[in-house]
């Protein structure tokens, strides 16, 4: 009886055969994949049911691209689709399913200079293929089931991995790690709604009450499960954007200096006047493996100049959106009034500056690291103390899993289906209330791999793409 159910319900549920539908095979797609400029080689790729067509009509060698084995390099010509030679180059034809985007694919490779990848480009779309979109070869592997929505994603990250660690994440990623775990969550909702569904079809059996603790721990264990998922959004946030570490302290402490430092050149303009630095100024450091946005700020201290007082505003700013401050003071300088206020937490580093320099008697028995941007002083203890705070706040280096905020916002709206489901369960609601939020939480999950709701969430994931890929 069960198992009728279950059927009854994969025939009436949209959501679940979604994902199945075929994909119909669109025009044929062409762009140049390599970035611009000049290079040794630029790749020409062009995808879509013509692809062959065209090679045979632009390329000539021993033999015709739609004679060659699939997968194989030919060396020969390109010509622009009549009879003038732009190039010597090597094509290879991946036909279909067997290729990247799961379509019949060729690749030309030829030198690369911008003008001539332009012309083989141009003699592609002279010959029946089309200029492709940002990041329509990989929407064609996701429609041709190549790859799920998460491992797409990972193909953006892939190339905008700035560190190992996220190099690490997004390689994972595009190994299905991610999607094997939604695709786990998917599944036990799916043989929730089909027990709640037999128990509305069958109310005779007594389907629901006989099992609801049982169906109960179920439905926790779900929600701990992406509970955990939502946990990783902050880690993937600092894996794509870094970890924003900012500077600050009155003027003149040596927060450039420590900027400079940390980078490993002379970015910043230091010097002993007051107030040299009247922006924030922002760079990337890869601070063993993390990525890490490093901000240097105007220096504290009260102005009468508006262009200072409104630099000291951006500090203030900059401040509130910090996964970590480093306040830094001068020990060589009397105690800033301001330090007493800004007590130091988990959030805070607190350091004294110009270790080489005496101590001013403020800063007796002040606990601090103390560093010295001159002679390189504490600067390792520095390091290991910023990645020490972002491992217990943000960051869980064992676990490479980390969604992000697309990911975050369906699996939120999941979690709270599946609290509406608890709740209604508590109450002693009716199965149905039940099976609409399990419903609602399922389609959220789906929404991650794109299972479902697919029209709407292609736009955005594949127009971060670039042309070409
Ligand atoms: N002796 C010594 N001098 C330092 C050290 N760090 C910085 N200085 C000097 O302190 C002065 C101020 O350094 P900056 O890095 O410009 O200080 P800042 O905090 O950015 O100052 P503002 O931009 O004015 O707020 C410069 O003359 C630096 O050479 C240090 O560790 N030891
Ligand atoms: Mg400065």
């Amino acid at each position: 009886m069960r198992r009728r159910a279950e059927r009854d319900f994969s025939k009436t549920s949209t959501s679940l055969t979604a994902e199945k539908e075929p994909f119909i095979p669109g025009d044929t797609i062409a762009a140049i994949s390599t970035p611009a400029g000049e290079g040794a080689i630029a790749l020409v790729r062009v995808s879509g049911a013509n692809s062959i067509d065209v090679a045979d009509k632009i390329f000539r060698g021993k033999e015709k691209p739609s004679q060659f084995a699939s997968h194989v390099q030919h060396f020969g010509e390109i010509f622009d689709g009549a009879d003038r030679l732009i190039d010597q180059g090597m094509l290879s034809v991946h036909r279909a399913p067997a290729s990247y985007t799961g379509e019949d694919l060729v690749e030309i490779s030829c030198h690369g200079g911008t003008l001539v990848s332009a012309h083989v480009l141009e003699a592609c779309l002279r010959t029946g293929a089309r200029a492709a979109r940002p990041g329509e070869f990989t929407e064609r592997a996701f429609l041709n089931g190549k790859m799920d929505l998460t491992q797409a994603e990972a193909v953006i990250d892939l190339i905008r991995a700035k560190t190992d660690l996220a190099l690490r994440s997004a390689t994972e990623q595009l190994e299905g790690r991610l999607g094997a775990r939604i695709r786990k969550i998917r599944d036990d909702l799916v043989s929730m709604i089909a027990h709640v569904n037999a128990s509305i079809d069958f109310p005779e059996e007594g389907i629901a009450p006989d099992e609801g603790e049982k169906f109960l721990a179920r439905l926790d264990s779900v929600c701990e499960e992406i509970a955990d998922l939502l946990a990783t959004a902050d880690q993937g946030r600092i894996l794509r954007e870094g970890v924003r570490v900012v500077i600050y302290g009155a003027t003149n402490a040596g927060k450039s200096s420590l900027l400079n430092r940390l980078l490993g050149y002379e970015r910043v303009i230091v010097s002993e006047t007051h107030g040299t630095t009247r922006d924030t100024i922002e760079e990337m450091v890869n601070l063993r493996g993390v990525p890490i946005r490093l901000l240097d700020t105007a220096g504290l201290r009260p102005s009468t100049s508006a262009i200072e007082r409104e630099g000291i505003a951006r500090t203030e700013k900059s401040l509130e959106t910090a996964d970590l401050r480093l306040h830094i003071a001068d020990r060589n300088a009397p105690r800033p009034s301001h330090f007493e206020e800004r007590a130091s937490n988990g959030s805070e580093i607190v350091l004294l500056n110009k270790s080489d320099l005496p101590e001013h008697v403020d800063w007796k028995n002040f606990e601090a690291l103390r560093i010295s941007c001159t002679t390189g002083e504490g600067l390792p203890q520095l390091e290991n103390e910023i990645l020490t705070r972002m491992t217990k706040q943000n960051l869980r280096p064992e676990s490479t899993i980390a969604i992000n905020t697309r990911h975050r916002d369906c699996l939120r709206r999941a979690l709270e289906s599946c609290n509406h489901a608890r709740t209604a369960m508590r109450d002693g609601l009716t199965a149905e209330y039940l099976a609409v939020d399990l419903d609602e939480a399922l389609r959220a999950v789906g929404e991650v791999i794109g299972a479902i709701g697919v029209e709407q969430i292609l736009d955005s994931v594949f127009g971060q793409f670039c042309i070409g890929k």
